[in-house]
């Protein structure tokens, strides 16, 4: 078949080379110069890139956008097919597939249930949104595989079936690439359409988008209190607790409260999960135990002075603003910021305005955020991330946090969420340093 992979971030080399090994005749396209060749991550051969032209399109039998080629780019409309990757990668995979998604939580989770299923002895693999991508676990043929995906992945499904899906909530997040919040809505309950009898959805019992999903799959439902579904999850004195043809008694995840409300969630889905797959109670308690949290999720970076640097590089959104908010106490200095979603700062403010001494805003959205948080907390725009810890650290006193969650996207200072929360790190390092 004639593909055209566009794109050569992670996903488009990893896609043009399976397609290549699977015997397809492949152009690799970019639209953004200077391209980049796309060289295997582990220094294979250069494969030719070339920039994108509607002639390639109309080429093409299938055309494969990496996730951040917007779904109506008008290059598009001539393409006879499209699939995303994690579709191609679908059906290449034999192993049984556990699919996650949601607004946020989906990276922590994928974590523990790999590392549960892992421990368990099991033949698993994780890859998706988390990375590597899905096609990239084509070769090694995992007997499990745990995907993170996001919405952009599942806008050019067809086939797409995970044997469990879940979705851990859904709450405003791609603003700037959706029309608006039914049709983001929309592409993240995708990951449900194909499940049929004999599949499993996971979802959550107290999510407004969630709550009346229609599915042929079996419904195993999760909250912090007992659900009505026909199977699930629940919390009861800092363990979890199962109901329905699951039940019993849950591993203890009193171990998750320092790591802040976020990862009670993500441990009560992990277990459910583990659950269904028959995994024992004291596997996922032991996991658990050893568990610190992800890198970038509400990472204590140091303690000065009484005052602790989190960094919480990694909440992209407002609602993992407000989860992060939710789980401290009050004296917060809050450095906000970074490429514009579109997300509304208003309610959080006003909801948290008890808890926040200060926000200090970098990036594009500076503006736009202090126009909305303004009449309820003391703002300050600054020019980047060293006055902003700077500034952190002469406004607290001990015993306040000052609290790196941006909700928004870092591309405008940074490549990445991870380079704009190692650039948090580093400025706390050097107040130490110069401290000294
Ligand atoms: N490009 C174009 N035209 C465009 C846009 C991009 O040609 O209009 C080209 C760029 O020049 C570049 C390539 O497309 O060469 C980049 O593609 P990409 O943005 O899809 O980047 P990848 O490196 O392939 O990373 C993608 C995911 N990126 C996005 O969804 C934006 C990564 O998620 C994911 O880890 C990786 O695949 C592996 O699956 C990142 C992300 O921010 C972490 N995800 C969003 C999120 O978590 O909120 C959804």
């Amino acid at each position: 078949m004639r593909i055209v992979v566009w794109g050569t971030g992670v996903t488009g080399r990893a896609t043009a080379r399976e397609m290549i090994s699977q015997g397809h005749e492949v152009r690799l396209v970019d639209e953004n110069t200077p391209l980049r060749q796309g060289r295997s991550a582990s220094g294979g051969e250069d494969i030719p890139v070339k920039m994108v032209e509607a002639e390639d399109i109309k080429w093409a039998d299938i055309v494969i956008p990496s996730p951040g080629i917007p779904k109506d780019h008008p290059i598009l409309e001539y393409a006879t097919r499209i699939c995303s990757e994690i579709e191609v990668a679908y059906q290449l995979l034999s192993g049984k597939l556990i699919a996650v998604t949601g607004t946020n939580g989906k990276t922590t989770t994928v974590t523990l249930i790999y590392k549960i299923l892992d421990a368990a002895g099991l033949n698993v693999a994780q890859g998706g949104n988390i990375s590597p991508p899905l096609i990239s676990l084509v070769g090694s043929a995992p007997e499990i595989v745990i995907a993170e995906i996001s919405s952009f992945q599942l806008e050019w499904i067809e086939r797409f079936k995970p044997y469990i899906a879940v979705c851990m909530n859904i709450t405003p997040d791609h603003l700037d690439r959706y029309m608006g919040m039914e049709e983001y809505v929309t592409q993240k309950l995708r990951i449900f359409e194909n499940q049929g009898v004999g599949d499993l959805a996971v979802i959550n019992d107290n999510d407004t988008y969630l709550a009346n999903i229609k599915t042929k799959a079996k419904i195993a439902g999760f909250a912090l209190n007992k659900g009505k579904r026909e199977c699930g999850a629940y919390i009861k004195d800092g363990r979890v607790w199962f109901y329905g043809e699951i039940e019993g008694k849950g591993p203890l995840i009193e171990c998750a409260y320092p790591l802040g409300n976020g990862v009670i969630e993500d441990m009560l889905v992990s277990a459910l999960v583990a659950r269904l797959m028959g995994v024992d109670i004291p596997v996922m308690e032991d996991v658990f135990k050893k568990f610190k949290g992800i890198h970038h999720r509400m990472e204590l970076v140091a303690e000065i002075n009484g005052i602790k640097f989190i960094d919480d590089s990694k909440a992209t959104n407002v609602g993992a603003v407000e989860k992060a908010l939710s789980g401290l106490p009050s004296g917060i200095i809050l450095i906000l910021g970074g490429k514009d979603k579109g997300g509304d700062f208003s309610v959080v403010a006003s909801q948290y305005k008890a808890k926040i001494k200060k926000a200090i805003l970098i990036g594009q959205a500076s503006k736009r955020i202090e126009r909305e948080i303004s009449c309820f907390v003391d703002v300050e725009i600054v020019s980047g991330m060293e006055e902003a810890v700077g500034l952190a650290y002469l406004s607290a006193s001990p015993e306040d946090t000052v609290l790196l969650s941006p909700g928004c996207a870092s591309f405008d200072m940074f490549e990445s969420y991870a380079q704009r929360g190692e650039s948090f790190v580093r400025c706390v390092k050097n107040l130490i340093k110069n401290k000294n």
